[in-house]
């Protein structure tokens, strides 16, 4: 224990509240910030072992993404820049609800179960949002660093995509490009720009896009970013923290929940306007036509874009790779119809939560995933990334293969790769609108949204919910997936699923059908079947109608 002495001296600086539990959930901790002090302090020490075993440079992001400005929390990120692996969450959370008496203990088990060579050097990336709790969190979690004799980087305020961004380049040596805020500047701008050379005599109109900060730290990075686009994009920003709260009645989270627009947003009629959420890690599109009805570009309709401009490109460069889309179950009947009937692509479905989709992405030549939140991203396995580039430099590729692949090559530098990232997805987004020469108009058209509709419902214990066929059916409770099968027959095109939430305290209840009158009474209709069949608390779920 004596090598840890120093260890046991500074957590007393940050000590656990007797009695506090905290889970390392679906994206890390998050919690009221007043609660959090003691948790960053020994995600410093966790992340230095994680590098210590890895052997690499590990990332911890200090954030709270879309919750209130008073909430802050924590994320790790592993050495390629991926969530950290699951095996890890539960060390973090036994590390996290260590009473102090026992945190030494804690931290010995985990180095001996890692069979961890406490000799080894560690290095740590730090970063944090704009949230007024963030810089004395992150200080703690650079004592926690420290304490255990890691090295750290502290980037002060940058989006959460970015630091996944910096921790792939530093693990990859710069092939991924540098570690600086600079280079991903330069490495996405350049990409941008090469992108929408294809694209000539754009008007002004053509190249604005007005975009929702949230008042957090993707308008503070959009800013610094607007240079290097040499106005190829012209950002008109709003919510940019000057003056509102981070993520109130603003920003992708309330735009995507209440279905309609911010405040704190001017917009003309058939204006293309997108939102970021508070870290910077979800986009979502959107504009009012000129009868003022607002229209929803979700992350099932960027998904679509995406997907169907790479399948395109692939056909046109010749080029045999298999493309998949990975969506949850929310993701609307509507888009995997399309996807899969008139597109033809694979769709897979998987569990909600990023790492899944990003695991299941993975398993293809191209994966594109997308959250209907509007969190997503593509990867490019490295076979597929060997052919774009062997063709790019095949001196016999006619001109229709070199446009197309070039096109590729700039596409895959132009995303994140490691992670959903709103200032990187709205590029691609606008290079891909601006090379089909697509307004937001004709974007929506692709498909119409099925009318849907989400419910809460309060149960005493959500862990009687149990699900399968990602999260399509329910197991448990006996006969609520009976219940809901006869419900939605119903309704025409109908669907409906019910699941426990991985970051509330209830069950979440999603119904689709053909009208919007359909997919409410649907919803509460199951809603009704959750709270008898799965112990309901408090009143009785109500009618919309
Ligand atoms: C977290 C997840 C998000 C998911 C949401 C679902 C990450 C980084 N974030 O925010 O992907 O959509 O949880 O919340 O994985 P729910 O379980 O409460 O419905
Ligand atoms: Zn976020």
């Amino acid at each position: 224990m004596a090598q840890f002495e120093g260890v046991f001296q500074k957590s007393k600086l940050h000590p656990k509240p007797g009695g506090l539990m905290l889970q390392y959930g679906t994206a890390g901790f998050r919690a009221q910030a007043k609660h959090l002090d003691h948790i960053m302090f020994r995600m410093g020490l966790l992340a230095t072992l994680r590098s210590k075993k890895t052997k690499s440079t590990i990332g911890v992001m200090v954030t709270a993404s879309h919750n209130p400005e008073e909430d802050n929390g924590v994320k790790l990120i592993d050495p390629m820049g991926e969530m950290v692996a699951a095996s890890w969450e539960d060390h973090a959370t036994q590390l996290a609800n260590a009473e102090q008496e026992s945190l030494l203990t804690e931290l010995e088990n985990i180095i001996e179960k890692e069979t961890i060579d406490m000799n080894e050097p560690a290095s740590v990336y730090i970063g944090k949002d704009t949230r007024p709790s963030s810089g004395s969190l992150s200080q703690a979690v650079v004592d926690g660093v420290s304490s255990l004799g890691g090295k750290f980087h502290d980037y002060g305020l940058v989006t959460t995509p970015q630091l996944h961004y910096m921790v792939c380049c530093r693990n990859t040596n710069g092939c991924y490009g540098s570690a600086t805020v600079e280079g991903y500047y330069q490495k996405l701008s350049h990409a941008f720009l090469q992108l929408t050379q294809n694209a000539p005599n754009r008007t002004d109109d053509q190249k604005r896009l007005v975009v929702d900060g949230a008042n957090g730290i993707g308008a503070l990075k959009m800013r610094e970013m607007e240079a290097f686009l040499r106005s190829e994009l012209q950002v008109v920003l709003s919510n940019d923290g000057s003056r509102g709260k981070l993520n109130h009645l603003c920003g992708a989270d309330h735009v995507k929940v209440q279905q309609k627009p911010p405040e704190g947003l001017t917009m003309g009629a058939g204006e293309r306007c997108c939102s970021f959420d508070g870290d910077a890690d979800r986009i979502v599109y959107y504009y009012t036509d000129s009868d003022g009805r607002f229209h929803l570009q979700d992350g099932d309709k960027i998904g679509t874009l995406i997907s169907t401009y790479l399948k395109e490109l692939l056909t046109q460069a010749g080029l045999d790779l298999q493309i998949a889309v990975v969506q949850t179950a929310y993701a609307n009947g509507s888009s995997t119809r399309y996807l899969e009937d008139v597109m033809k692509v694979t769709v897979c479905c998987t569990k909600t939560g990023v790492k899944h989709l990003h695991h299941a992405a993975q398993q293809y030549d191209i994966g594109v995933y997308f959250e209907a939140n509007g969190h997503g991203t593509v990867l490019f396995s490295k076979a597929a990334q060997k052919q774009i580039l062997e063709l790019v430099k095949d001196p016999n590729a006619n001109d229709e293969k070199k446009r197309a692949v070039k096109l590729l090559d700039n596409t895959i530098n132009l995303i994140n790769q490691t992670v959903g990232d709103a200032i990187s997805d709205m590029l691609v987004i606008e290079a891909v609108l601006a090379i089909r020469g697509m307004s937001v108009q004709d974007w929506d058209a692709i498909y119409t949204d099925l009318p849907n509709r989400q419910f809460k419902v309060k149960v005493s214990d959500r862990c009687v919910i149990d699900t399968t066929d990602a999260e399509r059916r329910a197991v448990t409770p006996v006969g609520l997936q009976e219940a809901i099968d006869s419900l939605v027959k119903k309704y025409k095109q109908a669907r409906a699923f019910v699941r426990p939430s991985g970051t509330e305290d209830v069950v979440r209840v999603y119904a689709e059908a053909d009208t919007q009158k359909g997919a409410d009474s649907l919803a509460h209709e199951v809603s009704l079947a959750v709270y008898r069949l799965a112990g309901g608390v408090g009143d009785e779920p109500k009618s919309l109608h």
